[in-house]
């Protein structure tokens, strides 16, 4: 045995007893992760981030047992394309969901994009989503179900537009479209799928990603009827008004008395179910091997009769849901991870929802995907001052064709611009709600900001028309034997029927010849391949 071995040995045995049992107890790999995702909570909606109207004491464990981040950003300021982020790791620069859309053609992650599940499959966890996907049709084959981009269980609303009412007339559980008896409020149903979800893998000792899109606060504004009923005692001076808001297709929602006691009986709600789940954890002895998050995918909203200023829900940030604006992109991040995490502790990390797929990368041990946009956050969960920055953070908008709205963060500095008007750009240190437009006195950084607003994203064809449909339509998703399948939205077109589908791609390129078409075999992750000389590929 040579004496550098010995050396070495007796090092390594050092290092071994130097370990305290606290250090060993530490669980050394693949911690289960819950990512608890609001549905268009505000920055200021959680007594955590300063809400004075009720409290969020469940919630609110998590920042005193983990960590605060003050500095953390939505996708997007809207549903789909902040999930899309959330999914992908691309900001909305280059993620292609930059609008809310149609849920048949639009807003559906692509077969071949690989996903926050995937990658969690990849690392040999089971997975589960519970709550709204919004991002395609959930009893539908391919692209819009869940099930198709990695997860092996879910269980919530059929639609995104089903999802605004709690009393839809059905539930999604695995791609088949269950009956609900009328009355039934369909949010209780799904924490105790997500929470038997927990306890199944728990039992199991499988490793899980337990993802909770729940819909609260989104509108409509319906509680459970307790709830509601204790705060409209408490806020009897809004019993005069309605919250009114619809559901779609063929969905009844019901109106609501009061929809501010709505909107605190939801909060309470919500919270209690977190503290649940908290509860169960510590039941189940995973406490100190689950890491739990709580964000929000976009800011405060306006529908329903919910009414933010009533509340503060932004926390006096400017803007709220649809706009660039603080209020509608800043989102609350907890991280409770007990033993890893320090209870407690605030971050002001510069950080957004493309940096939770490398974050979980790094975590499950993952190699993280070439090209994307998100920088890991873990060294700051663990305490580790050797964090990463970002040059600058992302943002547009859509609501049609082109970016209606833009947004960049670039250290305390934001500028804003909407469609047809002038850049602002704010200081966000000294004036956090964005009221002094510094454009004029900062030549300089503002041409710094057009030029990030140039770089950074890639042109987008309109979602909401041909273009699009026709990289819907015309792509090969699967191959049955020797039959190549391919997928027309909501069926599939068989070979007989390829050639006239692919002549009429070729036409509408020829029509749109500013656009690209996106042709290929993604069944198998091949490279795209040209449709035709005409088309530009797109990215
Ligand atoms: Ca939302």
């Amino acid at each position: 045995m040579n004496q550098a071995f010995v050396v070495a040995a007796v090092a390594l045995l050092s290092a071994v007893t130097a370990i305290t049992p606290a250090e060993a107890a530490k669980p050394a790999t693949r911690p289960n992760v819950i990512f608890i995702l609001a549905d268009d909570l505000g920055y200021g909606d959680l007594s955590c981030y300063g809400q004075n109207k009720l409290a969020t004491p469940n919630i609110d464990r998590l920042a005193a047992e983990g960590m605060r981040f003050t500095d953390h950003y939505s996708g997007n300021t809207v549903c789909s394309p902040s999930r899309a982020v959330l999914m992908t790791g691309l900001h909305p620069g280059h993620c292609a969901i930059r609008g809310n859309g149609s849920e048949q053609t639009t807003i559906r992650l692509e077969l071949d994009d690989f996903v926050l599940p995937e990658l969690f499959k990849a690392a040999g966890y089971t997975t589960g989503a519970f709550g709204k996907w919004g991002l395609g049709v959930t009893s539908s084959e391919g692209r819009g179900n869940p099930l198709a981009h990695g997860f092996d269980e879910f269980y919530g609303w059929k639609s995104q537009t089903i999802a605004h009412t709690y009393y839809p007339s059905s539930v999604v559980h695995n791609g088949t479209e269950l009956p609900l008896e009328k009355g039934t409020y369909v949010h209780d149903l799904i924490m105790d799928r997500a929470r038997n979800f927990i306890r199944r893998a728990a039992e199991a000792k499988t490793p899980f990603f337990c993802y909770v899109p729940t819909a609260v606060p989104h509108a409509a504004m319906h509680a459970p009827k307790a709830l509601h009923e204790k705060w409209r005692k408490k806020f009897p001076q809004f019993d005069t008004k309605i919250g009114k808001y619809g559901a779609g297709p063929g969905e009844v929602c019901p109106d609501v008395v009061n929809p501010i006691a709505g909107f605190a009986a939801m909060m309470e709600h919500l919270d209690n179910e977190v503290g649940a789940i908290l509860d169960l954890l510590a039941e189940l002895g995973i406490d100190e091997n689950t890491l739990v998050m709580f964000a929000s995918d976009n800011g405060a909203h306006l529908e329903g009769g919910h009414d933010p200023r009533f509340w503060n829900s932004t926390g006096g940030l400017r803007g709220h849901k649809r706009d660039m604006h603080e209020g509608g992109i800043r989102s609350p991040l907890l991280a409770r991870w007990p033993g890893t995490i320090k209870a407690g502790s605030t971050s002001d990390h510069l950080s957004a929802f493309w940096d939770v797929l490398p974050t979980m990368a790094e975590l499950t041990g993952q190699p993280t995907p070439a090209n994307i946009d998100g920088i890991s956050f873990l060294p700051t969960l663990r305490g580790n001052p050797d964090q990463p920055q970002h040059d600058y953070l992302y943002w547009e908008f859509h609501k049609g064709p082109k970016p209606f709205s833009r947004a960049v963060r670039r250290s305390q500095w934001k500028a804003y611009q909407e469609r047809g008007k002038p850049l602002e750009l704010y200081d966000l240190e000294a004036d956090p709600f964005e009221e002094h437009d510094l454009a004029g006195d900062k030549p300089e950084l503002v041409g710094r900001m057009e030029a990030i607003l140039v770089e950074a994203r890639r042109p987008q064809g309109d979602q909401h028309d041909g273009p699009l449909f026709c990289s819907t339509l015309l792509r090969f998703t699967r191959r049955r034997k020797d039959h190549p399948v391919v997928d027309v939205g909501e069926g599939h077109l068989h070979p007989d029927r390829l050639e006239r589908q692919r002549a009429r791609c070729i036409g509408h390129g020829r029509q749109h010849p500013a656009v690209g078409l996106r042709w290929g075999i993604t069944g198998g992750r091949l490279p795209h391949v040209p449709l035709d000389a005409g088309p530009v590929l797109r990215d």
